[in-house]
């Protein structure tokens, strides 16, 4: 191992002065395994040692996967070399398209080891373990060449993945000093640095309750949905996607008791009159639930503005809700709070939709919760397939759910209940023809309310 540490430091793969770490700390030690690229023996070196790392580790895998870019070339090479096939990490899912995050032949449910070049906190390895997770592959191992010592193997050993090291910063520091090229104040100071910048394991944030959340959001809207949820112990919405008039304001008045909030859509509604608005809202203050009206606003905001205070359907002068696509850019936001902030109405930011190729990615999606974080007093959180921010403030609104999996024939993907509030952590689920199509939609509603709101009690144990 000396010869190799030697070599690290020849090719300055190991770099000792003061260096600017991407976190912004000032760092007196810097590993940049990038170069290895250009030395392929050292490369081959290098691989050779994680592969060894994980056998001697005792980790078991049908596939190994690096952590992008740096571990890429030795992921390929430890593949190579023993002929275990490799999947590969998208830095994020492609724009177009599959959206898929994981490229390479899956087998569902087998193990994959993860490979990287160097371990801080662990948030790389945990990134990939999480989209292989996602992509239904199990994660028990990674392998890093290098470990800094800096809590990432506490991390990680956390959620359950086991790290395998070749080698460590203190015996590269010891072997360096041994071998003379390093002087002992030197490695003294490297051994303080780490010292000081441990992270410290985390346990994922506790899921907060909807009680304990109350005092903690600014908003009252939110304020407001959050006591009536607790109230009536639902985190159910019904999307009452129907046309008829008639139809709509039964169906609404049978489930009215199961739900917090009532989403529509009113352009689908067949001659919609002044009338049927009031009688919608006279439900919403009997059974005491928010409305919903899902316009899916989409333009600049002077336009956004006009549309949403004016119009036929004068939206905003009777749904509590509305949302809006972040794509415009802020003035969209703008453009709705003029109108609607002085009625004490509020926005969800579509942040990820569940239909089958759409074209939202993962940058967009954290575009959209920057922007939320900048309108927080009028956007009151996403419709999103998963919980996107522990900030208490925001609510997730997940649709497509539907207690049989599947989907329908135009796009449509279905999760279940269970999956979205107590594996995503979404906050509400958002059921259309789950409810609406049953054959007994009041039993439906009081199904889809209990499996939800279990899977949130569960979800705070
Ligand atoms: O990504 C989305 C966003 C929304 S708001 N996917 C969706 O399905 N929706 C809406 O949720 C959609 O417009 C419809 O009103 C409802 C889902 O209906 P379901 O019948 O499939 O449950």
């Amino acid at each position: 191992m000396d010869s190799l540490v030697l070599d690290l430091f020849a090719i300055e793969a190991v770099k000792f002065g003061d260096f600017k770490l991407k976190s912004g700390i000032q760092s007196p030690i810097y590993f940049d395994l990038r170069v290895l690229v250009s030395h392929p023996r050292v490369l081959e070196r290098v691989s050779e040692q994680l592969w060894l790392a994980a056998e001697k580790g005792g980790a078991s895998f049908a596939t190994v996967c690096g952590v992008p870019y740096t571990a890429l070339p030795m992921a390929t090479l430890v593949s190579v070399r023993h002929g275990v096939p490799m999947v590969m990490k998208r830095r994020e899912a492609k724009d177009h398209g599959t959206k898929k995050l994981i490229e390479g032949s899956i087998i569902e449910e087998s193990a994959c080891l993860v490979i990287e070049d160097v371990v801080t906190s662990g948030g790389s390895v945990l990134e990939t373990a999480q989209a292989l997770t996602e992509a239904k592959l199990v994660v028990k191992d990674a392998v890093v060449f290098l470990d800094r010592e800096q809590g990432g193997r506490e991390r990680l050993f956390e959620k359950g993945i086991k790290l395998h090291s070749v080698l460590t910063v203190s015996h590269v520091l010891a072997t360096l000093e041994r071998l003379g090229k390093i002087d002992s104040m030197t490695s003294a100071q490297v051994r303080e640095f780490i010292r000081a910048n441990t992270f410290s394991p985390v346990a994922a944030p506790k899921v907060l309750s909807y009680e304990e959340r109350v005092p903690l959001v600014e908003n009252s809207l939110t304020k407001r949905l959050l006591r009536v949820m607790i109230e009536k112990r639902t985190n159910l919405v019904f999307s009452a996607d129907l046309k008829s008039k008639e139809k709509l304001i039964e169906v609404i008045d049978s489930i009215g008791p199961y739900v917090c909030m009532v989403k529509t859509h009113i352009d689908i509604i067949e001659n919609v009159t002044s009338e049927f608005v009031t009688c919608l809202t006279q439900l919403a203050t009997k059974h005491n639930f928010l409305l919903f009206e899902d316009r899916k606003f989409c333009d600049i905001g002077n336009t956004v503005e006009y549309q949403y205070g004016h119009g036929t359907f004068e939206i905003s002068q009777w749904a509590d809700v509305i949302n809006a696509h972040a794509l415009p850019g802020p003035g969209i936001v703008e453009g709705l709070k003029k109108v609607g902030q002085l009625r004490g109405r509020g926005c969800l930011l579509i942040a990820e939709m569940s239909s089958k190729g759409n074209l939202i990615s993962s940058a967009y999606t954290q575009e959209t919760v920057a922007m939320a974080m900048a309108y927080r007093d009028f956007v009151i959180g996403f419709i999103a397939m998963r919980k996107l921010t522990d900030d208490p403030n925001f609510l997730h609104f997940t649709p497509g759910v539907h207690l049989a999996s599947g989907g329908d024939t135009l796009g449509q993907q279905y999760l279940t209940p269970e999956e979205v509030i107590k594996n995503r952590r979404s906050d509400l689920i958002i059921v259309g023809r789950g409810i609406y199509e049953a054959t007994d939609p009041v039993e439906a509603a009081k199904l889809y309310r209990k499996e939800a709101y279990k899977a949130y009690e569960e979800s705070l144990k």
